[in-house]
C-alpha cells in the first residue's frame, strides 16, 4: 500500500448547484482526506494553464470557458492510493459512463460538466499539487 496525494478539482457545476459537501462526504467515504482545501475563481490563464495537455483537442476553448465560468473548490486529497482511488470514486469522464454511485454518476450534467477533476498519475498529481498549493498549505 501506498500513502498518496493527488489534486482535486470541484468544478463549476457543483458549486454553483450547493453540493460541494455532497462530493466532498463521497471522498470521505471513500477513505480519502482533505488535507488541503481553497475556493478561488480561476483566472483565463490558469484555466488555459491547467488544461494546457488537453490544447489541441477540439473541446479545449470550451473547457476553459466553464472552467472559469464561477468558483471552483481546489483540494488535496491523501489516503492509500489516492490517485486511484480518487478517480474510482470520481467515475468515467463521460458522466452516461460512469459507474452508479460515482460522483460522476450522480452529479455530473454532461461530459464537459462533470463535477470534478482529479490527477491521472503520480507525476501529473505532483505538478498538479504544485500548482494550487505550497507544501506548507497542506497539512495531513
Ligand atoms: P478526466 O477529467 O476524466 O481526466 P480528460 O480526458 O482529462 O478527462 O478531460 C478533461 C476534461 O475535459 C473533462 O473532465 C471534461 O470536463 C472535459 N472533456 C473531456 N472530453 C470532453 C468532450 O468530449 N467534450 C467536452 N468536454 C470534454
Ligand atoms: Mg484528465
Amino acid at each position: 500500500m501506498t500513502l498518496q496525494r493527488t489534486l482535486s478539482i470541484i468544478k463549476p457545476d457543483a458549486t454553483k448547484r450547493n453540493i460541494t459537501g455532497k462530493i466532498i462526504q463521497k471522498f470521505e467515504d471513500g477513505g480519502l482526506f482533505v488535507v488541503a482545501q481553497r475556493r478561488i475563481l480561476l483566472t483565463q490563464d490558469q484555466a488555459e494553464d491547467f488544461y494546457s495537455v488537453h490544447k489541441e483537442r477540439p473541446f479545449y476553448n470550451d473547457l476553459v470557458n466553464f472552467m472559469t465560468s464561477g468558483p471552483v473548490v481546489v483540494q488535496v486529497l491523501e489516503g492509500e492510493n489516492a490517485i486511484q482511488r480518487n478517480r474510482d470514486i470520481m467515475g468515467a469522464t463521460n458522466p452516461k459512463e460512469a459507474e452508479k454511485g460515482t460522483i460522476r454518476a450522480d452529479y455530473a450534467l454532461n461530459i464537459e460538466a462533470n463535477s470534478v477533476h482529479g490527477s491521472d498519475s503520480e507525476e501529473n498529481a505532483a505538478i498538479e499539487i504544485a500548482f494550487f498549493f505550497d507544501e506548507g498549505e497542506i497539512n495531513s
